[in-house]
């Protein structure tokens, strides 16, 4: 059995579902969730999911993922574009990373063009809105073992 890949959600996306839908979709976070479980158990794979609002908790579940996983899916949310100190515990990281997002940043404001997460990432998938996750979750699983 292979260990699991850590789909981890940075903050406000706890509010998924519930505002802004015309940007980010109509599915909630639980909703992600269960996409997620089905696409990595389609695939012979288990997740672990979670989501957290603190940047330091989410630098915690990096450095558990480093143990503890077979590969990695990011959505740093907003984290994304501010974060060295996420950059820098993705970068300790040696597994496969895919960095997702809802939607397609390089299509909003300029200052979402630049995050910090891809700069560790093998590769990004965005814009797709819950898709992306389950699309990064396949990625992430053909990446590892
Ligand atoms: O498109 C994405 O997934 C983002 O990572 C979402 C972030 C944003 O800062 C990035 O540029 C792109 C924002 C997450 C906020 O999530 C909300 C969800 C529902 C309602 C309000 C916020």
């Amino acid at each position: 059995m292979s260990k699991p890949i850590y789909v981890l959600s940075g903050p406000n996306l706890n509010l998924l579902g519930v505002r802004e839908p015309e940007i980010y979709g109509k599915d909630t976070l639980e909703d992600v969730r269960l996409l997620c479980e089905a696409r990595a158990s389609a695939l012979g794979r288990t997740i672990v999911f979670r989501q957290s609002n603190h940047e330091g908790q989410l630098i915690d579940w990096i450095q558990e993922a480093r143990e503890h996983g077979s590969a990695m899916v990011i959505n740093p949310a907003g984290y994304g574009h501010t974060s060295v100190a996420i950059l820098d515990a993705l970068k300790a990281v040696d597994l496969p990373i895919v960095e997702c997002h809802l939607s397609n940043p390089a299509a909003r404001e300029s200052f979402r063009r630049h995050t910090y997460v891809s700069l560790a990432a093998t590769g990004v998938v965005s814009g797709f809105g819950a898709a992306s996750y389950a699309l990064a979750v396949e990625a992430a699983a053909g990446l590892s073992a």
